[in-house]
């Protein structure tokens, strides 16, 4: 298996995380947004979504979409929950994530400090900025009701849900925003970060988290 990624995307840092966390090996080809390469005729040929991360296979398929490719590392491992209930609950959070968590998230990171082409006060990114800050409290809600030291959608050990829903809450003071004002993420990513197999954004460089230039 190979994962084909760019080295600030966010998505695919979730799977980084997760073959750190199961200490799975996974080479990588790292392409560049920036240099055109995800428009290039052939990725485009192979990769209709344009869009990495994407798990190809050593039969030479391809799984998209980072929900997708953590379902498929995960499954029969403890980071994908054996009963039906808490998959359910799983699948609520991962839900979540796509749905109203990493969208305005990585949009305010993407033109705030990537880009540095808009400025906090244009009405598209105050518009980010608000569905940002409800997302960031429904989940500062959950970790709330899940307890010290609990986890997003499981009881006593992280899921695939915990992993998603890491790199953009991660990444957010890029976007402008304060995680001290929701009292229960910061002791959550702690937690992720203390697990063994934690992979940073940049591999080794735990300092660089938060650095807005590919390497
Ligand atoms: N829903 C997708 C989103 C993937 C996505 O947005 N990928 C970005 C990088 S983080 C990308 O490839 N963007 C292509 C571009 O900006 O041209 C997922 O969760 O994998």
């Amino acid at each position: 298996m190979r994962l084909c990624d760019t080295q600030r995307s966010g998505n695919a840092w979730k799977v980084r995380l997760l073959a750190g966390l199961l200490g799975l090996d996974l080479p990588r080809t790292t392409l560049s947004i920036d240099k055109g390469n995800l428009r290039d005729p052939a990725f485009v040929k192979k990769h209709p979504l344009r869009q990495v991360p994407i798990l190809e296979l050593d039969d030479g398929q391809t799984v998209s979409e980072s929900m997708a490719i953590l379902f498929y590392l995960s499954a029969g491992t403890p980071f994908w929950p054996t009963d039906t209930l808490t998959q359910a609950r799983v699948l609520t959070w991962l839900s979540f994530e796509q749905a109203l968590h990493m969208r305005p998230l990585a949009q305010l990171r993407l033109h705030l400090s990537l880009r540095r082409d808009r400025q906090p006060d244009d009405l598209d990114m105050r518009a980010c900025r608000a569905d940002a800050e409800e997302a960031l409290t429904l989940l500062d809600d959950q970790l709330g009701r899940q307890g010290k030291s609990g986890w997003i959608a499981t009881a006593d050990r992280p899921s695939i849900a915990d992993v998603a829903l890491y790199p953009y809450t991660r990444m957010a003071p890029l976007g402008g925003l304060n995680l001290d004002a929701f009292p229960n993420l910061a002791p959550w990513l702690a937690q992720i970060e203390r697990l063994p197999g934690y992979q940073p954004l940049f591999p080794g460089r735990p300092e660089l988290n938060l650095s807005t230039h590919e390497i």
